[in-house]
């Protein structure tokens, strides 16, 4: 069964000048728990006393949501997360020789032994805790020694070992891409006789965190880390919109997932996120299924599947129709029988004119304006 991890509230937090307060923070705790997303990582307690307040308020609420708390190698962030109560712990530390060498200082056997004592701590503490490991920078770390971390994790306790894409290196197709990459894991981790949870976390550096993401879902793995709008440093990680809208509808994975209240998980994150939904972000942005070409439009308006291989309902919108340069009789027609006004031939030449002409000066003529450029054309048309 595949699992969709939220990190909105960690990863996404990390997005530079974005912080959601404590209130915000449980109202969009509230609204992924009723969308139905399994796993909601709601920070990293130890990085500031307002985080740790969210993350044990949102803890406690008793989500049908695991609640996660993220949490460096040391006990003392292990510590933090487990007085929050929350039923998941995801530990990170990096295995790459540079980090080891230039900032850890540490060789890989005595890295090892902490990531281990920490795991081992943090299941003693509380057994049914389920524990993440990632090897941070996964994809560009020395094979042998993510092996080495990633079994010695599993042996110590952990239940899940996510493969990192930390700086979105990887390119589908390629001799680095995901479906291999999880799949080498999976049987080197096999032959130590060990078979964890794999979950994947995609940056998107190059515009390949989700199609990387889905490469690992098909090679395995069974949990897959997204944030609203792919929120997250640098370039972000995986849209939880375009993740959900794929799981279910391309690979129909067993789900309970309402896609409807995206559109409302999307304007709450953007109005205290500060960033808005760009207009053409597939699935919640503005333009996702407005057609706008007369050709289009002609064809949609018959039937919508000419120019949509996704049905707007699925996640809560609708076709729309722009009003512009580019519009044809058919684009004023359907416009017209949505304000429910009706015309003659003669009208609709004249509306398509003026529409046009406005059009050209770069904008769209919304509905509302649409209904005053009737009573424009019907006092001054355009031929007497
Ligand atoms: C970070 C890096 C991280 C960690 C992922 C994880 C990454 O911000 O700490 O702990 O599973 O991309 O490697 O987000
Ligand atoms: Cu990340």
């Amino acid at each position: 069964m595949i699992k969709v991890l939220d990190s909105t509230l960690r990863e996404g937090e990390q997005t530079p000048g974005v912080y959601f307060d404590g209130h915000i923070k449980l109202a969009i705790a509230d609204l992924l728990d009723e969308i139905g997303i399994e796993i909601i990582e709601a920070g990293h307690p130890i990085v500031t006393e307002d985080i740790h307040h969210a993350v044990h308020q949102i803890a406690r609420k008793n989500l049908k949501a695991i609640v996660a708390a993220h949490s460096r190698s040391l006990k003392q962030d292990v510590e933090l997360a487990l007085e929050c109560g929350v039923q998941f712990i995801g530990i990170f530390y990096s295995v790459t020789n540079e980090r080891l060498d230039q900032v850890f200082r540490k060789d890989l056997k005595t890295a090892v032994r902490q990531i281990t004592e920490v795991i081992r701590y943090a299941k003693d503490q509380k057994p049914e805790l389920l524990i993440r490991y990632t090897p941070e920078d996964t994809v560009r770390s020395p094979f042998e020694n993510v092996i080495e971390a990633a079994g010695a994790a599993v042996e110590a306790g952990a239940d899940i070992i996510s493969v990192a894409d930390t700086t979105g290196f990887m390119v589908p197709g390629t001799g680095h891409n995901m479906y291999d990459y999880i799949s080498r894991l999976k049987e080197a981790l096999d032959q130590r006789g060990l078979s964890p949870m794999i979950a994947v976390h995609c940056h998107n550096d190059r515009g390949f965190a989700l199609t990387n993401a889905l490469d690992g879902m098909r090679a395995g793995a069974e949990i897959i880390d997204a944030s609203v709008l792919g929120l997250g440093e640098r370039a972000g990680i995986v849209d939880l919109a375009q993740l959900l809208a794929a799981l279910k509808d391309i690979f129909r994975v067993p789900n309970e997932w309402d896609l409807t209240r995206l559109p409302e998980l999307y304007d709450l994150i953007s109005k205290y996120s500060g960033m808005p939904v760009p207009k053409n972000f597939p699935i919640t942005g503005e333009n996702a299924f407005t057609h706008c070409a007369g050709v289009h439009t002609h064809a949609a308006v018959q039937n919508p599947v000419h120019y949509q291989s996704l049905d707007p309902a699925l996640v809560g919108r609708e076709m729309d129709v722009a009003l512009d340069h580019m519009s044809g009789i058919s684009s004023v027609r359907w416009a017209l029988d949505r304000l429910q006004i009706e015309y003659d031939n003669e009208l609709l030449k004249d509306l398509l004119s003026h529409i046009k002409s406005i059009g050209l000066k770069g904008r769209t003529v919304h509905l509302s304006e649409l209904k005053h450029l009737v009573e424009w054309c019907i006092k001054h048309p355009l031929k007497q």
